[in-house]
């Protein structure tokens, strides 16, 4: 054996992972291969940090008490009097400004594993829109062409993958010529080993060790490792307009959001939209201990997330839209690997395949292991300075994350009519809605032709001749 993986192999001795080792002898050259890479590539003494607080929480020493410590957030509102218009106004040309100078680069969280809709390929490729059903990756890459020829700039998206989609998403993008743009980068989450309750390291196969992407808070460490700051740095690009793969209402560029984010000098600005039930899945903005926070859906208990304020509201109905935009140099300061900001360890108990001691593959029935991951807006706490902007829920969000029921391809379909028709009947068009403004037919337009109700207006009223709006009218 050599002295580099002996070395390894009391490595994981020490901090009790041997057993990761147990069928070494039993591996062809190839699986001895992959396995002692994937060893090397796991940083043991952070890890033994993570399951140092998992055997903690698992034992009941830490509790997550918000209750005692949370507050209700301050945010900016959306305009309800003439004064918040001429804020809105004056960000929105501060905004429009600054895009005008290609100040802003664009970042979309896409590694997740997308389980919940059971898809095996990417959610990105997942194909959404009414009546050409699009993918999602078509649809943010056209807002951004728009924007490219609305400011004069081209603008660098950064797509952020995983290990195990990594791949299949670069081969679509090639596929489609990256859909008319020229500066699509990709850059690889982290991962993380999966670990039993007891803090001991699962594997997958007898080469293989249980590896999890890290959680989008690995943004920040895997796109300073990418090398791809140097983008930022080389074109002047001093902002990141941060967005998840499933929310295709999102503006990827939003000249308000922007503005406001260079006014108030922030360093992380988030984008609320107010709940509408207490049990919705969605991050909740709060203070805590003088700070914006989040406290995650899974962390928020029942009760606070049914109390009601004083105005019969909820108490903490700010949800986390999880659309972000950063500083550059913020970025930098987090990713740094050598600095001192790491990211909470958040954990997700799952089923997650493994082996037995003979090397049985295990199919659990029940949970029996946790992912560690990080969430990207955890970095708020790094934050000097911060701002939470409220959004019209209608134009910026309809997430699809279940394969049925609430934020689902349906629901999403069904909010995509619904914005497409609301801004065709301002636009004077004549298209029969029901109460909730859904359209009987499908229709469809193009981010091509308009990525936001402004710019929509301004050119379907510059028309000659406007279309009769029929189903499956695509407007492009
Ligand atoms: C997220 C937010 C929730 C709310 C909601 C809005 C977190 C933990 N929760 O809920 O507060 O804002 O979105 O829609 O953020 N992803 C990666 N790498 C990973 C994990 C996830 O890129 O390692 C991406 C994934 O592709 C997805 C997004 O991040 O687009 C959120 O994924 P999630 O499943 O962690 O969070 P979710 O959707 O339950």
């Amino acid at each position: 054996m050599e002295a580099v993986e002996r070395e390894l192999l009391e490595k994981f001795s020490y901090y009790g992972q041997d057993h990761v080792f147990r069928f070494l002898n039993d591996l062809n050259s190839t699986e001895r291969a992959d396995l002692l890479c994937q060893a090397k590539g796991i940083n043991l003494h952070k890890l033994s940090g993570k399951i140092r607080t998992l055997l903690a929480l698992n034992n009941g020493f830490i509790g997550l008490h918000f209750k005692d410590v949370a507050t209700q957030v301050n945010f900016i509102g959306l305009p309800n009097n003439d004064t918040d218009e001429k804020k809105w106004a004056e960000a929105y040309h501060i905004g429009e400004k600054a895009l005008g100078e290609g100040r802003i680069a664009v970042l979309t969280a896409a590694g997740g594993q997308g389980s919940r809709l059971g898809r095996a390929s990417p959610k990105g490729m997942l194909k959404v829109t009414p009546v050409n059903g699009k993918t999602l990756f078509q649809v943010f890459a056209e807002k951004i062409r728009f924007a490219e020829k609305k400011y004069g700039h081209k603008i660098h998206w950064f797509i952020m993958t995983s290990d195990r989609n990594r791949n299949e998403i670069i081969k679509f993008f090639y596929e489609n010529d990256s859909f008319g743009l020229a500066h699509v980068h990709f850059f690889n989450q982290g991962s993380l080993p999966a670990v039993d309750f007891s803090g001991k390291i699962m594997m997958e196969e007898k080469h293989r060790i249980a590896m999890h992407p890290d959680g989008h808070g690995g943004v920040f460490g895997a796109f300073v490792n990418s090398g791809l700051l140097d983008i930022l740095d080389e074109n002047d690009i001093d902002m990141i307009s941060y967005f998840q793969v499933d929310n295709p209402l999102v503006r990827c560029i939003d000249p308000h959001f922007v503005g406001f984010h260079i006014k108030q000098q922030s360093q992380m600005s988030c984008r609320m939209v107010t709940k509408t039930y207490p049990e919705e899945k969605i991050g909740v903005f709060c203070t805590m201990y003088d700070k914006t926070a989040i406290i995650e859906y899974s962390d928020l208990s029942a009760e606070l997330a049914g109390e009601k304020d004083i105005t019969g509201r909820l108490r903490f109905r700010a949800g986390n839209a999880a659309i972000h935009i950063f500083d550059r140099d913020f970025v930098k300061a987090i990713g740094d690997e050598n600095a001192l900001k790491q990211l909470q360890v958040h954990m997700a108990k799952k089923r997650i395949p493994t082996i037995d001691a003979n090397g049985n593959y295990i199919e659990p029935e029940s949970v029996n292991g946790v992912k560690f991951e990080t969430f990207v807006f955890d970095a708020l706490q790094f934050a000097q300075r911060s701002l939470v902007l409220e959004a019209d829920r209608r134009e910026n969000f309809s997430p699809i994350k279940n394969l049925h029921g609430t934020d689902s391809l349906a629901t999403c379909k069904q909010n995509q009519l619904r914005l497409f028709a609301r801004w065709l009947l301002a636009g004077g068009a004549e298209i029969p809605v029901d109460a909730t403004g859904l359209p009987p037919f499908n229709i469809e337009i193009s981010p091509l032709f308009a990525e936001n109700k402004v710019d929509f207006l301004l050119k379907w009223n510059a028309l000659k001749v406007k279309p009769a709006i029929s189903a499956n009218s695509y407007i492009s």
